[in-house]
């Protein structure tokens, strides 16, 4: 087997906390590269939700009984870990949502409809997931700002900080919200650098930490961001949870997003008031069992470190793309230097949902589409386009047999 040379991740042992990928897909042993839309989820993440429901199981905050108070515990202890593990000063800047994308709604609502007015600019990427363009879009209907988009330069897909620093120069950006890693380039955003700049010009700064939050260190003290979203199940711990990190005084100036139980202080007939943040921003019961489920992440991510994962990630993908380059015919998109872990590639003669399938026929999970990147896809003249993305678990082995297989199906088309 090929070895990664500065790579001290021990990943045939950590493979073993992960038992899904212990098995045959149409008759070959799976290969799972599809870590950009979810990952895998270890052991030791299952059986924390499972604990729960089998021994504390009971609403939050509005018990006094023990079974409540252990849940409460356990909930907030959750919230501790995710402060820590993104080194946020205070544990009242963590709001629990579904994902990056509910993360991104409630922004866009509760901060974009108060604060944005018409001469106002909204500043993204061409490289957003659709979920960071698309709230921003029903956002500059409401308010009368504009939208404005940073580009992504040839099939590399790098941003040019002249023109981001030229665009933030004018005084109307009010926001910049971006990618800090390309779920289809791989683009490896300068976070820190844009979002000083964005301070610099009185932009308050977002960063959609979906695709890095499990894969490379995430310090929002050192990003210097305003606000920074991302999801639980792409950093091995459950769906439908997921975090909204900002700076205490913005989220305390912002209105509610959603109301009912748990956010209020007071409420009378007419009028009530509200808790301040992370409650003002949690109505209802939340997903107790998935933030537990996300603490359990965040603690095995941590005993293994996020850059001995970046290492792996980059490593893998600089070996993978080393092998793919020399395929006929193949186009590559993303960067030809530091690449995450995210390869979208095509060719020229045949549909991305064939390869798919194909590879799927050798145990080999892909994805195939515009990976919520239409407007991306049309920037550089696809529709569509497979993808191979990698996580801790996948060995080079695993890329070989991949390489082989798209090697026969280059020459099938
Ligand atoms: N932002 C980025 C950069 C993403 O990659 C994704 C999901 C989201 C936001 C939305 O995350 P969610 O958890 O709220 O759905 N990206 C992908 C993908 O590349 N394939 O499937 C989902």
């Amino acid at each position: 087997m090929s070895t990664l040379t500065t790579n001290p991740l021990d990943v045939i042992t950590l493979r073993k906390d992960f038992p899904v990928l212990d098995q045959k897909v149409n008759g070959q042993p799976l290969i799972y590269f599809d870590n950009a839309a979810t990952s895998q989820k270890p052991v030791s993440v299952i059986q924390a939700i499972s604990d729960f429901y089998l021994k504390d199981n009971s609403n939050v905050h509005r018990g006094i009984h023990d079974l409540s108070n252990r849940a409460t515990t356990a909930f907030e202890q959750a919230r501790l870990k995710v402060t820590k593990f993104i080194n946020a000063t205070s544990e009242e800047e963590i709001i629990f949502t579904r994902g990056t994308t509910e993360g991104i709604n409630l922004l866009a609502e509760a901060w974009g409809r108060t604060f944005l007015k018409p001469g106002d600019t909204i500043l993204l990427t061409q490289m957003e997931h659709h979920s960071n363009m698309v709230p921003w879009q029903i956002v500059s209907q409401h308010t009368g700002a504009t939208l404005d988009y940073l580009t992504v330069n040839g099939d590399e897909g790098l941003l040019d900080m002249g023109e981001l620093e030229n665009k933030l120069s004018s005084g109307k950006v009010k926001l910049l919200a971006f990618t800090h890693i390309s779920n289809t380039l791989g683009t490896i955003n300068p976070a820190k650098q844009m979002c000083t700049l964005a301070r610099h010009y009185g932009a308050v700064s977002m960063i959609d930490a979906a695709q890095s939050i499990g894969h490379c260190p995430v310090d929002v003290q050192d990003l210097d961001c305003d606000f920074l979203v991302f999801s639980g199940h792409k950093m091995c711990g459950p769906t439908g949870i997921g975090v909204l990190w900002g700076r205490k005084a913005l989220l305390d100036s912002m209105p509610p997003y959603q109301s009912g139980g748990n956010m209020i202080d007071r409420v009378e007939y007419i009028h009530s008031t509200y808790k301040s943040a992370p409650a003002r921003f949690e109505a209802g019961t939340p997903d107790i069992a998935g933030a537990i489920g996300l603490g359990a992440a965040v603690d095995y991510i941590e005993a293994i470190g996020r850059e001995t994962i970046f290492t792996h990630d980059l490593e893998l993908t600089a070996y993978a793309l080393d092998q793919m380059r020399g395929i006929e015919n193949i186009r590559i998109l993303g960067p030809a230097q530091n690449h995450a872990g995210s390869i979208c590639f095509v060719f020229p003669k045949a549909h991305a949902s064939d390869i798919v399938t194909l590879a799927d026929a050798h145990g080999i999970a892909l994805r195939g589409g515009h990976h919520c990147n239409q407007a991306l896809m049309h920037h550089f003249g696809l529709e569509a386009t497979a993808r191979a993305s990698f996580y801790l678990y996948n060995t080079t082995t695993e890329v070989d047999i991949f390489v082989r297989t798209l090697k026969q199906i280059a020459k099938m088309l």
